[in-house]
C-alpha cells in the first residue's frame, strides 16, 4: 500500500490520476493536555481535528479539479484570482493561520526564550514586551467577530501589529495590512468558549503565556528573507470589505 502511495506521488501525480489530497492537517508538537491550564485539552484536540482539520478538507475540495489545483499555500494566499473563490480564501487561510498558531505556542516548560534581533527590535517599535502585549490585546479585543491578531513584519521591514476578520491573513494581497506574520493569535470563540467563554481577554492572557517567543525570532528572521511581499505588491486591485 504504502509503495503504491508513494508511486502515486512522485508519478502519477504528474499526470494528475492519483493526486493524493495535497494539503495535509499538521502535527502538534506536544500532547493535548499540555497547554493546560492556560488552554485544556479538550479544547486544543477540538481546535486541531475538527476545526484546523475542516480547513484542510475543504480547502482540499475547493482546489480540486480547479486552474489553482498545482498552487502551493502561499501562492494561493498571493493570487488575487484564487482569493476570489470564496471557499479558497477561507480554507487557505485557516490552514495558514493555524499552522502558524500551533508552531508558536508551547507548554512553559517546552519554552525556549526571545532572542535578538527580534527583542531589540521589539524594544525600538514598542517600548516594552508589555506595550507589545498591550497592543496586540487591543487588536484581539477590537476584532468584531471572529478573526485574528498579529505581528508582522511589513514589506518596508517595519514591526507592526495587524488584525483581520474570519480567516484572512495578512499576505494576502486584498488585507489593508500587509506583512509576514511572526505571531498569530486565533480570536474565534472556538479558541476558547469552552473555558473561558465569552472572556476574550481572560484567553487572551492566557494564550500569552503559551507564546514561544524562542519561534518567534526565529520566524522573524525568517520573515526578513520572505519574497513573497516584494514579488507580490498590492495592485490597483480593489479591496474587499469584510
Ligand atoms: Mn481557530
Amino acid at each position: 500500500m504504502r509503495s503504491i502511495l508513494l508511486f502515486c506521488g512522485y508519478f502519477i501525480l504528474l499526470q494528475g490520476v492519483c493526486r493524493a489530497q495535497p494539503f495535509v492537517l499538521p502535527k502538534l508538537a506536544y500532547g493535548y493536555g499540555e497547554y493546560a491550564p492556560y488552554i485544556d485539552a479538550q479544547t486544543m484536540e477540538i481546535h486541531l481535528t475538527k476545526h484546523h482539520q475542516a480547513y484542510v478538507n475543504n480547502l482540499n475540495k475547493a482546489v480540486k479539479g480547479s486552474p489553482f489545483e498545482a498552487l502551493s499555500l502561499e501562492a494561493l494566499l498571493t493570487s488575487e484570482k484564487a482569493l476570489q473563490v470564496e471557499a479558497i480564501r477561507n480554507n487557505a487561510g485557516g490552514h495558514y493561520n493555524h499552522t502558524l498558531f500551533w508552531e508558536i505556542l508551547a507548554p512553559k516548560a517546552q519554552q525556549s526564550i526571545l532572542t535578538e534581533p527580534l527583542a531589540q527590535r521589539i524594544m525600538a517599535t514598542f517600548g516594552s514586551m508589555d506595550s507589545l502585549k498591550k497592543e496586540l490585546s487591543k487588536a484581539a479585543m477590537s476584532r468584531f467577530g471572529s478573526g485574528w491578531a498579529w505581528l508582522i513584519l511589513s514589506p518596508d521591514s517595519k514591526l507592526i501589529v495587524a488584525s483581520t476578520p474570519n480567516q484572512d491573513n495578512p499576505i494576502m494581497p486584498l488585507v489593508s495590512e500587509r506583512g509576514i506574520p511572526i505571531l498569530g493569535i486565533d480570536v474565534w470563540e472556538h479558541a476558547y468558549y469552552l473555558n473561558y467563554q465569552n472572556r476574550r481577554a481572560d484567553y487572551f492572557n492566557a494564550v500569552w503565556e503559551l507564546i514561544n517567543w524562542g519561534v518567534v525570532s526565529k520566524k522573524f528572521q525568517e520573515a526578513k528573507e520572505n519574497k513573497l511581499l516584494i514579488e507580490k505588491q498590492p495592485s490597483t486591485h480593489k479591496k474587499r470589505n469584510r
